[in-house]
């Protein structure tokens, strides 16, 4: 029988989960570990490359192994596992640095962003994407479900295993990005930029948010600036992005057909958008409340177990390819 495919995804533990991250990336998990076999790894080491909180990246990396099961990882059907307990990771990570090139690296649009204006800049933002790299073809995944954001990153490491793989022989596949129907979802206070926690609370909205502030968030949600035209304006697409992922399709049919006969009011528009992302979001808060922490470490620990075994022979033939194998038979 022949071997499924692999499939490998990484989330940062930087606080909770929004719904730009659900749609974007993590829907798409839930469906493919039917499928696939799948790897999902909370990247921790990503996370310090900016400044940040031991303590808080501590329970943040629970907190997302709680989001992340919540929203339908079955620890039965796919290995989700902390990356800093898979330590070989990092060193495959220097290994593919002498493969990655320095001029890709500079033009990779998130280290611009995530360094611009800042007094100090580490060289671990940099080289980031040689550790997803590594994150991705320790496992030989050709299939990475992400969201838009992250396209110059996989594409990056597909240079890389090519790049390997003509100068030591064939290794690793090339990875190939698997996007949703909801690629990049939008801030709702600035709907020209995505959805994102960096820029702060008005810019995302948390799986676990209270249902008041999902409300209100909706309704104070930026819509058209100018006049109205036949195109919709970023702020409204998202509206109508939001109502198409929640809610039954002839409801957002109904909604579109106002629009086009120019008889959409906005209003009733958010008010459908909030109340069916609240619906929604019901069972995965409600399975989140169920699920015990200690039960959650047991699941990472499993997790990084079977990775580890996985990891342990990719590094190993890696380490052999180059010429820094074994020393003694
Ligand atoms: N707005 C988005 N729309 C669609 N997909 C998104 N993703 C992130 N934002 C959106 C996807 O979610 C996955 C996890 O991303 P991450 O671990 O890189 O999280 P993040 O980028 O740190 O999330 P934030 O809130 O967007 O953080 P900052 O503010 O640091 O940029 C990825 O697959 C990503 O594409």
């Amino acid at each position: 029988m022949a071997s499924k495919s692999v499939v490998l995804s990484g989330i940062q533990p930087t606080g909770t989960l929004h719904i730009g991250n659900y749609f974007g990336a993590v829907k798409n998990y839930v469906a493919l570990q039917e499928q696939y076999e799948c790897f999902y790894s909370i990247v921790d080491y990503h996370a310090i490359t900016v400044e940040h909180d031991p303590q808080e990246l501590r329970k943040n990396t629970i907190e997302m192994a709680l989001d992340l099961l919540a929203c339908g990882l079955d620890p039965q059907k796919c290995t989700l596992f902390v990356q800093s307990q898979v330590p070989e990771h990092t060193e495959l990570s220097w290994i593919l640095s002498a493969v990655a090139s320095y001029g890709d690296l500079q033009r990779m649009t998130q280290f611009k962003e995530k360094g611009e204006g800042q007094e100090f800049v580490s060289c671990g933002l940099f080289t980031y994407p040689v550790l997803q790299a590594a994150d991705i073809l320790i496992y030989k995944a050709s299939k990475v479900p992400v969201g838009e954001d992250q396209i110059q990153h996989i594409e990056l490491a597909r240079r890389i295993a090519r790049r390997f793989n003509s100068r030591f022989g064939e290794t690793f596949p090339e990875p190939e990005v698997l996007l949703t129907e909801a690629p990049r979802v939008m801030s709702p206070a600035d709907p020209t930029r995505k959805m994102s926690k960096s820029l702060g609370p008005k810019h995302y909205i948390a799986l676990t948010e209270p249902e008041e502030s999902i409300r209100e968030k909706i309704k104070t949600a930026v819509t058209d600036i100018g006049p109205r035209t036949p195109e919709k304006s970023p702020g409204v697409a998202n509206l109508f992005l939001l109502l198409k992922l929640t809610a039954p399709q002839e409801i957002y049919e109904q909604f579109e057909s106002d629009y086009a006969t120019g008889t959409l009011k906005y209003e009733p528009l958010k008010r459908a958008v909030a109340d069916y992302l609240v619906k929604m979001l019901e069972p995965i808060r409600a399975r989140r409340a169920q699920l015990k922490e200690s039960d959650v470490r047991e699941i990472l620990h499993e997790g990084a177990r079977r990775a580890r075994a996985v990891a342990r022979q990719t590094l190993e033939e890696a380490r052999e390819r180059i010429g820094v194998g074994k020393l003694l038979p």
